[in-house]
């Protein structure tokens, strides 16, 4: 089974539509007033869209979040079954100071194909290869590197990688310092991070370290189409975090899951830009018009393209 691509257009209208609704925010240092701006669109736009969908990932559980909870039922109750992991705003951040690369993110995959990651964070690792063994979850920073330079044919100080500038990868930063490869530190939006290794344009090679499990699921959607290598390993902190778990069906804490295990079958990835960024350009006004900027991809049609789009703001 595929997942038509008549549902593209209408997906890049829910993420286009949340960035825009987001927009007005940019700037306003309120960043729970940016996230329920884009939670409320998406839900609203989602809900017009002929599907059966089912939120997978989203601002949480019911008792943490009113809308797009996990569990909730969207879509106006025809159509296919889909799974639906959401990130209405990714990079609150950016929003609220007016910084580059806030994004509304979405993926869809057919029902009961994507995984339900819990609100924890995972471990993380992804490169535009696709043969295994070259980079592994479990292989030291070292053997990923060097393992990759081999592979590129590039010395490894002609590498770049991508990882969240956070206290906890002080470890793996010295080891890419030491062996001269060039860092690309991220402050937030590890969606946006994990993406930049699908095209050479943006010159990064790798992408690791530990950032959020949804955030690692949707841009495993992504990769997918791009045949890019991505692998992750929850991580459970706390008991409440492990009691989660279990509730959502993971037996085994520690496993180290590939892409295929975190996304199945057919996939549609919107991302659109609210502020701009490296993957698309933030939301423009031009007179009674707003343009929107959409990375998407649709996996069994191997679509992976930017979606520009003007239309009438209301
Ligand atoms: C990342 C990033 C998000 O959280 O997942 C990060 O993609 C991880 O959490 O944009 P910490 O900030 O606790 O390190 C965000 O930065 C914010 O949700």
């Amino acid at each position: 089974m595929t997942i038509d691509k008549k549902f593209i257009d209408q997906f890049v209208q829910v993420t286009a539509k949340a960035a825009l609704a987001s927009s007005f925010l940019v700037g306003k240092k309120d960043k729970t007033a940016a996230d329920k701006a884009a939670v409320d669109s998406m839900r609203s736009e989602l809900n017009k869209i002929n599907i059966q969908g089912e939120i997978v990932i989203g601002e949480g559980e019911l008792d943490q979040a009113p809308m797009l909870y996990i569990g909730e039922k969207i879509g106006d109750k025809n159509g296919p079954m889909f799974d639906i992991a959401v990130d209405p705003l990714e990079g609150t951040n950016f929003v609220a100071g007016n910084l580059p690369g806030a994004l509304s993110v979405i993926a869809i995959a057919e029902k009961n194909c994507l995984f339900n990651a819990p609100e924890t964070y995972m471990e993380k690792i992804s490169a535009r290869v696709n043969e295994k063994n070259i980079i592994d979850l479990d292989f030291t920073v070292k053997k990923n590197i060097s393992n990759l330079s081999d592979f590129l044919n590039k010395n490894p100080e002609n590498l770049t990688a991508c990882i969240l500038d956070r206290p906890r990868h002080k470890q793996i930063i010295d080891e890419l310092k030491k062996m001269k490869v060039n860092l690309k530190l991220i402050t937030d939006g590890d969606v946006s991070g994990a993406l930049l290794v699908t095209e050479d344009k943006y010159n990064v090679d790798i992408f690791l370290g530990i950032g959020g499990g949804p955030e690692g699921v949707l841009a495993a959607a992504a990769l997918d189409t791009y045949k890019c290598n991505f692998q992750g390993r929850f991580i459970f902190d706390t008991e409440e975090d492990k009691r989660r778990a279990k509730k959502m069906g993971i037996i085994d804490l520690t496993k180290k899951y590939e892409l295929s295990e975190i996304v199945k079958g057919d996939s549609i990835f919107c991302a659109t830009g609210i502020t701009s960024g490296d993957l698309v350009s933030g939301i423009k006004f031009e007179g009674n018009e707003f343009i929107s900027e959409t990375l998407v991809t649709h996996k069994s049609t191997g679509l992976k393209k930017v979606i520009k789009l003007k239309q009438n703001l209301q």
